[in-house]
Protein backbone atom coordinates (compact mmCIF):
# COMPACT_ATOMS: atom_id res chain seq x y z
CA UNK A 1 0.00 0.00 0.00
CA UNK A 2 1.51 3.47 -0.87
CA UNK A 3 1.54 5.79 1.91
CA UNK A 4 -0.89 8.65 0.32
CA UNK A 5 -0.10 12.07 1.90
CA UNK A 6 -2.26 13.63 -1.59
CA UNK A 7 -5.09 15.29 0.56
CA UNK A 8 -6.99 14.79 4.24
CA UNK A 9 -10.25 14.14 1.33
CA UNK A 10 -8.69 10.79 0.54
CA UNK A 11 -9.68 9.69 4.41
CA UNK A 12 -12.40 6.77 4.02
CA UNK A 13 -15.11 6.18 6.61
CA UNK A 14 -14.11 4.28 9.40
CA UNK A 15 -16.52 0.47 10.07
CA UNK A 16 -17.50 3.03 13.04
CA UNK A 17 -19.16 5.23 10.87
CA UNK A 18 -20.25 3.23 7.90
CA UNK A 19 -22.07 1.44 11.37
CA UNK A 20 -24.01 4.73 12.17
CA UNK A 21 -24.65 5.69 8.73
CA UNK A 22 -26.51 2.55 7.78
CA UNK A 23 -28.59 2.90 10.77
CA UNK A 24 -29.32 6.59 10.26
CA UNK A 25 -32.84 7.86 10.16
CA UNK A 26 -33.96 9.35 7.05
CA UNK A 27 -36.84 11.20 5.68
CA UNK A 28 -37.04 13.99 2.35
CA UNK A 29 -34.59 16.81 3.25
CA UNK A 30 -36.24 19.09 0.74
CA UNK A 31 -39.62 18.74 2.39
CA UNK A 32 -37.66 19.23 5.84
CA UNK A 33 -38.39 15.60 6.62
CA UNK A 34 -34.77 14.12 7.26
CA UNK A 35 -34.24 14.10 11.20
CA UNK A 36 -30.48 13.25 11.13
CA UNK A 37 -30.03 15.64 8.73
CA UNK A 38 -32.02 18.59 10.95
CA UNK A 39 -29.80 17.10 14.36
CA UNK A 40 -26.03 17.44 11.97
CA UNK A 41 -27.96 21.10 11.01
CA UNK A 42 -28.52 21.72 14.68
CA UNK A 43 -25.02 20.42 16.29
CA UNK A 44 -23.06 22.25 14.04
CA UNK A 45 -24.67 25.78 14.19
CA UNK A 46 -24.41 24.63 18.25
CA UNK A 47 -20.66 24.06 17.96
CA UNK A 48 -20.34 27.80 15.95
CA UNK A 49 -21.90 29.49 17.92
CA UNK A 50 -24.83 30.93 14.89
CA UNK A 51 -28.17 30.53 14.61
CA UNK A 52 -28.59 28.61 11.79
CA UNK A 53 -26.80 25.43 9.63
CA UNK A 54 -27.46 23.91 6.42
CA UNK A 55 -26.13 20.63 5.17
CA UNK A 56 -24.11 20.73 1.95
CA UNK A 57 -22.46 18.31 -0.59
CA UNK A 58 -19.56 20.38 -0.62
CA UNK A 59 -17.07 22.66 0.63
CA UNK A 60 -16.77 24.39 -2.64
CA UNK A 61 -21.16 24.33 -2.97
CA UNK A 62 -20.62 25.88 0.73
CA UNK A 63 -18.51 28.57 0.00
CA UNK A 64 -20.36 29.27 -3.58
CA UNK A 65 -23.76 29.25 -1.26
CA UNK A 66 -22.22 31.72 0.85
CA UNK A 67 -21.13 34.44 -2.16
CA UNK A 68 -24.10 34.26 -3.88
CA UNK A 69 -26.39 34.75 -0.68
CA UNK A 70 -24.14 37.47 0.51
CA UNK A 71 -24.09 39.39 -2.74
CA UNK A 72 -26.18 40.53 -6.23
CA UNK A 73 -23.66 39.98 -9.70
CA UNK A 74 -21.61 42.81 -10.30
CA UNK A 75 -20.35 42.73 -6.84
CA UNK A 76 -16.73 42.65 -5.43
CA UNK A 77 -15.43 39.81 -3.22
CA UNK A 78 -11.99 40.92 -1.14
CA UNK A 79 -9.60 37.71 -0.37
CA UNK A 80 -6.62 36.37 -0.52
CA UNK A 81 -5.19 35.36 -4.30
CA UNK A 82 -4.25 31.81 -3.21
CA UNK A 83 -7.75 31.36 -1.51
CA UNK A 84 -9.02 28.26 -2.15
CA UNK A 85 -12.55 29.82 -2.73
CA UNK A 86 -10.41 32.04 -5.85
CA UNK A 87 -7.43 29.31 -6.66
CA UNK A 88 -9.47 26.02 -6.55
CA UNK A 89 -13.28 26.94 -7.35
CA UNK A 90 -12.99 26.85 -11.13
CA UNK A 91 -13.50 30.34 -11.59
CA UNK A 92 -16.86 29.49 -9.31
CA UNK A 93 -17.68 33.06 -8.32
CA UNK A 94 -17.59 34.57 -11.67
CA UNK A 95 -19.68 31.78 -13.48
CA UNK A 96 -22.02 31.24 -10.82
CA UNK A 97 -22.49 34.47 -8.82
CA UNK A 98 -21.63 37.05 -11.46
CA UNK A 99 -18.80 38.55 -8.76
CA UNK A 100 -15.36 40.02 -9.33
CA UNK A 101 -12.44 39.09 -6.82
CA UNK A 102 -10.06 41.54 -5.43
CA UNK A 103 -7.02 39.33 -4.40
CA UNK A 104 -4.62 40.69 -1.71
CA UNK A 105 -1.34 39.11 -1.93
CA UNK A 106 -1.53 37.34 1.67
CA UNK A 107 1.56 36.10 3.71
CA UNK A 108 0.58 32.65 3.74
CA UNK A 109 -2.58 33.47 3.35
CA UNK A 110 -2.81 35.41 6.08
CA UNK A 111 -4.01 39.43 5.43
CA UNK A 112 -4.26 42.95 7.38
CA UNK A 113 -7.40 45.23 8.22
CA UNK A 114 -5.33 47.66 6.74
CA UNK A 115 -4.58 45.55 3.65
CA UNK A 116 -8.15 45.82 3.19
CA UNK A 117 -8.82 49.11 4.03
CA UNK A 118 -6.47 50.02 1.67
CA UNK A 119 -8.62 48.66 -1.62
CA UNK A 120 -11.64 49.72 -0.60
CA UNK A 121 -13.18 52.69 -2.78
CA UNK A 122 -15.74 55.07 -2.29
CA UNK A 123 -19.26 54.79 -3.65
CA UNK A 124 -19.68 55.95 -7.14
CA UNK A 125 -20.96 54.51 -10.09
CA UNK A 126 -17.82 53.91 -11.79
CA UNK A 127 -16.55 51.17 -8.92
CA UNK A 128 -17.87 47.51 -8.07
CA UNK A 129 -19.68 47.59 -4.81
CA UNK A 130 -17.26 45.67 -2.39
CA UNK A 131 -19.71 43.31 -0.42
CA UNK A 132 -17.66 40.70 1.21
CA UNK A 133 -14.51 39.80 2.69
CA UNK A 134 -13.19 36.09 2.77
CA UNK A 135 -10.58 34.90 4.94
CA UNK A 136 -9.48 30.72 5.44
CA UNK A 137 -9.01 28.76 8.30
CA UNK A 138 -6.51 27.17 8.52
CA UNK A 139 -5.21 28.46 5.31
CA UNK A 140 -4.43 25.32 2.57
CA UNK A 141 -2.02 26.78 0.33
CA UNK A 142 -0.25 28.92 3.19
CA UNK A 143 0.41 25.75 4.87
CA UNK A 144 -2.17 24.71 7.05
CA UNK A 145 -1.59 28.48 8.76
CA UNK A 146 -4.06 29.25 11.41
CA UNK A 147 -5.34 33.00 11.22
CA UNK A 148 -4.42 34.81 14.12
CA UNK A 149 -7.56 35.98 16.02
CA UNK A 150 -6.23 39.81 16.61
CA UNK A 151 -6.13 39.89 13.36
CA UNK A 152 -9.28 38.55 12.39
CA UNK A 153 -10.84 40.65 15.34
CA UNK A 154 -9.22 43.52 13.56
CA UNK A 155 -11.06 42.68 9.73
CA UNK A 156 -13.99 42.20 11.73
CA UNK A 157 -14.10 45.36 12.82
CA UNK A 158 -13.12 47.02 10.09
CA UNK A 159 -16.15 45.02 7.97
CA UNK A 160 -18.62 45.91 10.27
CA UNK A 161 -17.72 49.57 10.03
CA UNK A 162 -17.77 49.96 6.24
CA UNK A 163 -20.90 47.31 5.95
CA UNK A 164 -19.65 44.71 4.20
CA UNK A 165 -20.37 41.05 5.06
CA UNK A 166 -17.31 38.34 6.50
CA UNK A 167 -17.29 35.03 5.14
CA UNK A 168 -14.60 32.17 6.64
CA UNK A 169 -13.83 29.15 4.22
CA UNK A 170 -13.52 26.78 7.54
CA UNK A 171 -12.59 23.45 5.80
CA UNK A 172 -10.68 22.87 8.33
CA UNK A 173 -11.45 24.74 10.85
CA UNK A 174 -11.54 22.02 13.37
CA UNK A 175 -7.57 21.80 12.70
CA UNK A 176 -7.38 25.47 13.62
CA UNK A 177 -9.82 24.62 17.03
CA UNK A 178 -7.78 21.49 18.32
CA UNK A 179 -3.82 23.04 17.08
CA UNK A 180 -4.80 26.37 18.86
CA UNK A 181 -7.25 25.38 22.00
CA UNK A 182 -9.43 27.96 20.89
CA UNK A 183 -13.14 26.35 20.33
CA UNK A 184 -14.84 26.41 16.96
CA UNK A 185 -17.59 29.14 17.96
CA UNK A 186 -14.81 31.93 19.00
CA UNK A 187 -12.45 31.34 15.99
CA UNK A 188 -16.19 31.52 14.16
CA UNK A 189 -17.47 34.55 16.61
CA UNK A 190 -16.96 37.24 13.85
CA UNK A 191 -18.14 35.99 10.87
CA UNK A 192 -21.44 36.68 9.49
CA UNK A 193 -20.79 32.68 7.71
CA UNK A 194 -18.70 30.21 7.80
CA UNK A 195 -18.18 27.12 5.89
CA UNK A 196 -17.20 24.05 7.86
CA UNK A 197 -16.41 20.36 6.15
CA UNK A 198 -16.74 17.00 7.62
CA UNK A 199 -14.80 15.07 4.50
CA UNK A 200 -11.34 16.37 5.11
CA UNK A 201 -9.37 15.69 8.38
CA UNK A 202 -13.15 14.26 10.13
CA UNK A 203 -13.21 11.46 7.84
CA UNK A 204 -16.91 11.70 6.89
CA UNK A 205 -16.97 10.32 3.07
CA UNK A 206 -19.13 13.08 1.96
CA UNK A 207 -20.40 16.38 3.26
CA UNK A 208 -20.06 20.19 4.44
CA UNK A 209 -22.20 22.87 5.98
CA UNK A 210 -22.96 26.86 5.93
CA UNK A 211 -23.96 28.83 9.11
CA UNK A 212 -24.78 31.73 9.87
CA UNK A 213 -28.26 33.78 10.92
CA UNK A 214 -31.53 32.35 10.40
CA UNK A 215 -32.31 34.95 7.65
CA UNK A 216 -28.99 34.01 5.45
CA UNK A 217 -29.43 30.42 5.69
CA UNK A 218 -33.11 30.94 4.62
CA UNK A 219 -31.60 32.91 1.69
CA UNK A 220 -29.04 30.01 1.04
CA UNK A 221 -31.28 27.31 1.13
CA UNK A 222 -33.32 28.65 -1.94
CA UNK A 223 -30.03 28.70 -3.99
CA UNK A 224 -29.01 25.44 -2.80
CA UNK A 225 -31.75 24.25 -4.53
CA UNK A 226 -30.80 26.70 -8.11
CA UNK A 227 -27.10 24.84 -7.51
CA UNK A 228 -28.56 21.27 -7.46
CA UNK A 229 -27.40 21.19 -3.75
CA UNK A 230 -30.61 19.69 -2.75
CA UNK A 231 -30.52 16.29 -1.33
CA UNK A 232 -33.40 14.23 -0.56
CA UNK A 233 -32.44 10.89 2.32
CA UNK A 234 -29.22 13.09 3.28
CA UNK A 235 -29.49 11.56 6.53
CA UNK A 236 -27.03 8.71 5.69
CA UNK A 237 -24.60 11.38 4.98
CA UNK A 238 -25.22 13.34 7.90
CA UNK A 239 -24.65 10.36 10.41
CA UNK A 240 -20.99 9.62 9.26
CA UNK A 241 -20.50 13.85 9.76
CA UNK A 242 -22.39 13.43 13.10
CA UNK A 243 -20.26 10.12 13.99
CA UNK A 244 -17.09 12.27 12.58
CA UNK A 245 -18.12 15.35 14.98
CA UNK A 246 -18.30 13.24 17.88
CA UNK A 247 -15.09 10.73 17.12
CA UNK A 248 -12.59 12.03 15.08
CA UNK A 249 -12.27 15.77 16.24
CA UNK A 250 -9.96 15.35 19.24
CA UNK A 251 -7.58 12.85 17.32
CA UNK A 252 -6.76 15.69 14.76
CA UNK A 253 -3.68 16.52 16.87
CA UNK A 254 -2.14 13.30 15.85
CA UNK A 255 -2.31 14.46 12.66
CA UNK A 256 -0.56 17.55 13.61
CA UNK A 257 2.10 15.56 15.54
CA UNK A 258 2.68 13.60 12.46
CA UNK A 259 2.57 16.51 9.73
CA UNK A 260 5.50 18.48 12.47
CA UNK A 261 7.07 14.85 11.85
CA UNK A 262 7.23 14.77 8.89
CA UNK A 263 8.45 18.39 8.58
CA UNK A 264 11.28 18.10 10.89
CA UNK A 265 12.29 14.73 8.94
CA UNK A 266 12.24 16.80 5.46
CA UNK A 267 13.80 20.18 6.51
CA UNK A 268 16.98 17.85 7.31
CA UNK A 269 17.11 16.56 3.32
CA UNK A 270 19.84 18.05 0.88
CA UNK A 271 17.36 19.06 -1.67
CA UNK A 272 14.13 20.29 0.47
CA UNK A 273 13.66 23.83 2.05
CA UNK A 274 11.35 24.07 4.55
CA UNK A 275 10.84 25.77 8.32
CA UNK A 276 9.01 22.69 10.49
CA UNK A 277 8.60 25.47 13.20
CA UNK A 278 5.69 27.32 10.29
CA UNK A 279 3.72 23.90 10.13
CA UNK A 280 0.69 24.54 12.83
CA UNK A 281 -1.81 21.80 11.81
CA UNK A 282 -1.55 18.90 9.45
CA UNK A 283 -0.17 20.56 6.13
CA UNK A 284 3.46 20.69 5.15
CA UNK A 285 4.71 22.48 2.02
CA UNK A 286 8.04 22.32 1.30
CA UNK A 287 10.26 23.78 -1.58
CA UNK A 288 12.00 21.44 -3.39
CA UNK A 289 15.74 22.64 -4.96
CA UNK A 290 17.01 19.28 -6.13
CA UNK A 291 14.75 19.02 -9.11
CA UNK A 292 11.85 20.04 -10.87
CA UNK A 293 8.66 19.32 -7.84
CA UNK A 294 7.13 16.97 -10.88
CA UNK A 295 9.84 14.96 -11.48
CA UNK A 296 10.27 14.00 -7.11
CA UNK A 297 5.86 13.79 -6.96
CA UNK A 298 6.74 11.00 -9.83
CA UNK A 299 9.59 9.68 -8.40
CA UNK A 300 8.31 8.99 -4.66
CA UNK A 301 5.15 7.96 -6.14
CA UNK A 302 6.69 4.94 -7.90
CA UNK A 303 8.67 4.20 -5.06
CA UNK A 304 5.24 4.29 -3.13
CA UNK A 305 4.51 7.83 -1.47
CA UNK A 306 2.18 9.95 -2.83
CA UNK A 307 1.73 13.34 -2.35
CA UNK A 308 1.06 16.66 -5.12
CA UNK A 309 2.86 19.78 -6.54
CA UNK A 310 1.57 22.81 -6.07
CA UNK A 311 3.85 25.08 -8.10
CA UNK A 312 6.92 24.30 -10.09
CA UNK A 313 9.24 23.93 -6.99
CA UNK A 314 6.92 23.36 -4.46
CA UNK A 315 5.25 20.35 -2.75
CA UNK A 316 2.51 19.48 -0.47
CA UNK A 317 1.82 16.74 1.71
CA UNK A 318 -1.04 16.55 4.25
CA UNK A 319 -1.55 14.00 7.24
CA UNK A 320 -4.62 12.43 8.49
CA UNK A 321 -6.38 9.64 9.64
CA UNK A 322 -5.14 7.28 7.18
CA UNK A 323 -1.62 7.87 8.42
CA UNK A 324 0.35 6.56 11.01
CA UNK A 325 3.66 7.86 12.60
CA UNK A 326 5.09 4.32 11.60
CA UNK A 327 4.39 5.29 7.96
CA UNK A 328 6.20 8.83 8.65
CA UNK A 329 9.18 7.04 9.35
CA UNK A 330 8.46 4.95 6.20
CA UNK A 331 7.88 7.96 3.93
CA UNK A 332 10.78 10.26 5.43
CA UNK A 333 13.39 6.77 4.36
CA UNK A 334 11.73 6.76 0.59
CA UNK A 335 11.90 10.76 0.41
CA UNK A 336 15.50 10.53 1.69
CA UNK A 337 16.11 7.38 -0.67
CA UNK A 338 14.34 9.33 -3.36
CA UNK A 339 16.24 12.27 -3.14
CA UNK A 340 19.85 11.08 -3.02
CA UNK A 341 19.11 8.71 -6.60
CA UNK A 342 17.83 12.09 -7.95
CA UNK A 343 20.48 13.84 -7.48
CA UNK A 344 23.56 11.21 -8.06
N1 LIG B 1 -9.37 21.24 -0.85
C1 LIG B 1 -8.81 20.13 -1.59
C2 LIG B 1 -8.51 20.54 -3.03
O1 LIG B 1 -9.61 21.18 -3.60
C3 LIG B 1 -7.32 21.43 -3.20
C4 LIG B 1 -7.56 19.63 -0.88
O2 LIG B 1 -7.09 18.54 -1.27
O3 LIG B 1 -7.07 20.31 0.03
N2 LIG B 1 -11.90 25.01 1.23
C5 LIG B 1 -10.67 24.56 1.47
C6 LIG B 1 -9.75 25.37 2.32
C7 LIG B 1 -10.25 23.33 0.92
O4 LIG B 1 -9.01 22.92 1.16
C8 LIG B 1 -11.15 22.58 0.14
C9 LIG B 1 -10.73 21.28 -0.50
C10 LIG B 1 -12.43 23.11 -0.09
C11 LIG B 1 -12.78 24.33 0.47
C12 LIG B 1 -13.44 22.44 -0.98
O5 LIG B 1 -13.98 21.29 -0.47
P1 LIG B 1 -14.68 20.21 -1.44
O6 LIG B 1 -13.58 19.41 -2.03
O7 LIG B 1 -15.57 19.46 -0.50
O8 LIG B 1 -15.46 20.96 -2.47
Amino acid sequence: MPIDLRSDTLTRPTPAMREAMAAAEVGDDMFGEDPTVARLEARVAELLGKEAAMFAPSGTMANQLALRAHTEPGDEVILDGNAHIHYYEGGAPAALSGLTCRCLPGVRGIFTAADVEAVLRPADQHFPPTRLVCLENTHNRGGGRIWPQERVREIGALTRERGLRLHLDGARLWNAAVASGIPERQLAAEFDSVAVCFSKGLGAPVGSALCGSGEFIRRARRFRKMFGGGMRQAGILAAGALHALEHHRERLAEDHANARLLADGLATLPGMELDPAAVETNIVIARVTAVPADRLVRELDAAGVRIFSIGPDTIRAVTSLEVSSADIGRALGIFEATLSSLSS
